[in-house]
């Protein structure tokens, strides 16, 4: 089983470890579109072909590579996949091909390594390609390239922890400025869920602006981003001074959204600490220790409502699994916005609470003014104490949201532009 909390505390420590020195970094405007600091990285030649030949019994081109080992390519996968700029549009890295042209029956005449390290495969309609050598080693076919590839693009590995979690911590002025900084950043966002941010400025903008840095936020109907604050005739409970207990953000929604943060720019003078739950941990726990609630939870849907005005007036209606997509990628679970409507589905949702591992205290203590928590809205489930704000200074939060594939978007170009220049 893995070591949850020191698997945490290494992710933490890596944080801390790869920062560098400020260096005087771009302005808003210029970073507006390029906000990643260095150029993409040209990875150099790193692998060579001994030999090919074509397997015509099975169809396929097999690679003999210089550094010892083989790799398979189908004659079909190579006749679709060519990078000729008949078949790809080489500016957008985009197949021109149409599949009405791909013949999935075709053979092949000859296959030969050229003077430049090169495949180049003539085929029976005299049409031509050239794959290179290292476009096709990361093209493997086999499971444990593919797990590999796999891995690097989509990171789904989690570390999960419990209450022991020591939440990795950044800076946020050298996020903004430094790639490493943001890519270490991003990278334990992924894999913890959460991190703490210091060192932002006590007034709004400062969730924006880090959205910027990403790409873009998400706009809901509480707007583009949004104010936690007790309110009069408050359309959210989270606009009140009450309690909050633990629950994900916007079920509601169909889509709901990926990555949240949070920036507290006013404490309350009494309670308002926030804490934060391992949802895939606590959905684990839960497959092993009760799979009859787990089966339920991933099958039963649940029905969350919100009606209101904002950014502009709403009514949502979902339906959402508590556990969705059969292995754990996403929670759904808020007992604010869970509707009325009929039937088992609400006594489904409660489950999922009794086997929580444990919740860390995150923030929202007088010291943590200026502090900011970024987290992955579909994974943890978070929280906050009642509060007493003084009159003079009401407790203040300023939210927004983002989504997955706009934070890992970012990631990768941050994670070739920080090796390129490596
Ligand atoms: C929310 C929320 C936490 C807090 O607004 O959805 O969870 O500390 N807020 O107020
Ligand atoms: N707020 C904080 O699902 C929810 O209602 C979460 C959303 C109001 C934007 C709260
Ligand atoms: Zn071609
Ligand atoms: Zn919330």
């Amino acid at each position: 089983m893995t070591d949850f909390t020191s698997n945490a505390a290494s992710a933490c420590r890596a944080l801390r470890a790869c920062r560098r020195p400020g260096r005087s970094g771009p302005t808003s405007m210029q970073l507006r579109g390029q906000q990643t600091l260095g150029s993409a990285c040209v990875p150099l030649a790193q692998h060579s072909v001994r030999t090919v030949r074509a397997l015509d019994e099975e169809r396929m081109v097999e690679v003999e590579w210089e550094g010892g080992g083989h790799s398979l390519y189908p004659f079909t996968w190579l006749r679709d996949n060519c990078q000729c700029p008949l078949c790809t549009l080489d500016s957008a890295q985009a197949r021109k091909l149409s599949m009405l042209d791909l013949d999935v029956h075709t053979g092949l005449d000859a296959v030969e390594v050229t003077n430049d390290n090169k495949v180049s495969v003539l085929w029976p309609d005299r049409h031509t390609s050239a794959f290179d050598a290292d476009w096709l080693k990361r093209r493997c076919f086999s499971a444990a390239a593919r797990r590999a590839s796999r891995e690097e693009l989509f990171l789904n590995q989690r570390h999960y922890w419990d209450s022991e979690l020591r939440v990795p911590t950044a800076d946020f002025q050298e996020v903004l400025r430094d790639d490493r900084a943001a890519l270490d950043w991003l990278l334990a966002l992924r894999r913890v869920g959460v991190v703490h941010l210091t060192g932002a400025a006590t007034e709004r903008g400062a969730v924006a602006r880090l959205a910027e840095r990403v790409g873009y936020l998400r706009l809901t109907f509480y707007g583009h981003t949004w104010q936690v604050q007790d309110k009069p005739m408050a359309n959210n409970v989270a606009y009140t001074s009450g309690k909050l207990g633990l629950h994900t953000d916007y079920p509601a929604m169909h889509f709901a959204p990926g990555v949240q943060f949070l920036h507290c720019i006013s404490a309350a003078e009494e309670g308002g600490e926030s804490e934060m739950v391992d949802g895939f941990h606590m959905a684990e726990l839960l497959r092993r220790e009760d799979p009859e609630a787990f089966r339920t939870l991933c099958s039963v849907h649940v029905d969350f409502t919100d009606t209101g005005t904002d950014y502009c007036d709403f009514m949502l209606q979902s339906k959402k699994k508590s556990i969705a997509e059969g292995r754990v990628v996403r929670i759904n679970y808020n007992n604010a916005t869970r509707d009325s409507g009929a039937g088992p589905p609400r006594a489904a949702g409660a489950t999922l609470l009794p086997v929580h591992p444990g919740y860390v205290d995150v923030m929202n203590r007088r010291e943590n003014v200026g502090d900011m928590l970024t987290f992955d809205n579909w994974r943890l489930l978070h929280g906050r104490r009642d509060y007493r704000s003084r009159a003079d200074r009401a407790r203040h939060l300023e939210g927004a949201y983002l989504d997955w594939d706009e934070v890992m978007s970012r990631l990768r170009i941050l994670r070739s532009s920080v090796r390129g220049n490596a």
